[in-house]
């Protein structure tokens, strides 16, 4: 029988049971408390994970990434959250899929999947599926602001990164209610949130910067206010108190950035860590700049794109670009947030299982890793 595997990257794994350092130790199945032991200072209910499956791709035009929730949790990332890290699991047990909001693609772009168009979504300011991004984005805000203000750690799995317009806007929004008004921030404090945004690139296009007209490249330009939309039922939901401050975003690990985002990060003094960073650094004094950068009164929201890693640990996505991090430094990031206490929000997208076939098991491996270090596993 030939290799199942010619995606492989070198690791004799066989049939998907290849161990890594945070995958499943079915062996330890008692209940137990979470494994972190860090006061979580942001919280008010540490050990409830409130969830968001996200069955949604079109901010983009490559089917396959609205079926990354369910690789996930098929995978058993759901149950290895509450039986082997010990939380009780809210909000979502089946991925959403926003039927009612599949754009029509009918002589734009035969390969998006959505067969069944429920309503006309021509373009605005060349940006693709406009309408039903912002209506898809718009409510997954409010489940994720409906999680969040209960003190509990939103965790949205995606789809595409388009759908960070929705989850860290509704994140925004409950720590500024509910950290104002419990005093958990300093009265001195402005209760707002940091976004680290773990990418490939910097999805910080405006429409009118974009090539592509795809809006998982624009979604940190509608959530700082670089982009704003009058047009109704495009982005006008969005206000004040969804807004995340530029001086609290923090990149790491971009490596394919457009000349009109290099522009919009110079410009603004948007902070940055590359892989050129990463690779001078290294990841350890990566995450120690980045936390100080942040500071220890701010709660954290963790926006990791699978694509940030590089392909040889998460091919099936649907922009990888050589050159990035390997599994353990997108491990690393993720532990270091956790072990800050701050952290208040996480997000994992661009898992596409239609794509590299033969890499998806990596990939979704590497994807449970990641989520469950950023939810406080440890490797002792
Ligand atoms: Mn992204």
């Amino acid at each position: 029988m030939p290799s199942a595997d010619p995606q492989s990257s070198g690791y004799s794994h066989t049939d998907g049971q290849y161990i890594n350092g945070h995958s499943s130790a079915k062996s330890s199945t008692s209940k137990t408390p979470p494994t972190s032991s860090v006061p979580q200072r942001f919280l008010s209910r540490p050990s409830e994970l409130g969830i968001t499956l996200v069955g949604f791709s079109g901010g983009q035009c490559r089917p396959g990434t609205e079926s990354g929730p369910a690789v996930l949790t098929e995978a058993g990332l759901l149950t290895q959250l509450s039986e082997e890290l010990g939380y009780t699991l809210h909000g979502d047990e089946q991925v959403r899929n926003f039927d009612e909001y599949q754009p029509t693609v009918t002589g734009r772009d035969a390969t998006v999947s959505n067969s069944t168009p429920k309503f006309d979504d021509p373009d605005v300011r060349g940006m693709k599926n406009p309408r039903s991004v912002s209506a898809v984005t718009e409510q997954i805000s409010e489940l994720v602001y409906q999680q969040a203000r209960q003190g509990r750690l939103a965790l949205t799995l995606g789809g595409d990164h388009s759908i960070a317009i929705g989850t860290v806007s509704g994140v925004a929004r409950a720590v500024r209610e509910r950290c104002a008004a419990d005093g958990t921030l300093p009265e001195s404090t402005t209760p707002e949130i940091a976004v680290i945004w773990v990418d490939a690139h910097a999805d910080i296009n405006t429409p009118e910067t974009s090539d592509s007209g795809n809006i998982h490249g624009m979604p940190v330009s509608f959530l700082t206010g670089l982009a704003t939309s009058s047009e109704k039922g495009v982005f006008d939901w969005l206000r004040s108190e969804h807004i995340l401050n530029l001086n609290k975003l923090v990149y790491i690990g971009l490596r394919d950035v457009d000349v009109g985002e290099k522009k919009i990060l110079r410009d603004n003094k948007i902070k940055a860590f590359s892989m050129h960073d990463i690779d001078r650094y290294g990841i350890g004094k990566v995450m120690d700049m980045a936390l100080e950068y942040i500071g220890s009164e701010t709660p954290i929201h963790l926006s990791f794109d699978v694509d940030a890693l590089d392909p040889m640990w998460a091919p099936s996505t649907g922009t990888p670009v050589r050159g990035g991090l390997t599994l353990r430094e997108g491990d690393f990031i993720c532990e270091a947030v956790a072990e800050s206490g701050q952290c208040v929000g996480v997000d994992l997208v661009e898992v596409n299982p239609r794509l590299v076939e033969g890499g998806v098991s990596d990939t979704v491996r590497a994807g449970v890793s990641l989520v469950r270090c950023a939810l406080g596993d440890t490797l002792l």
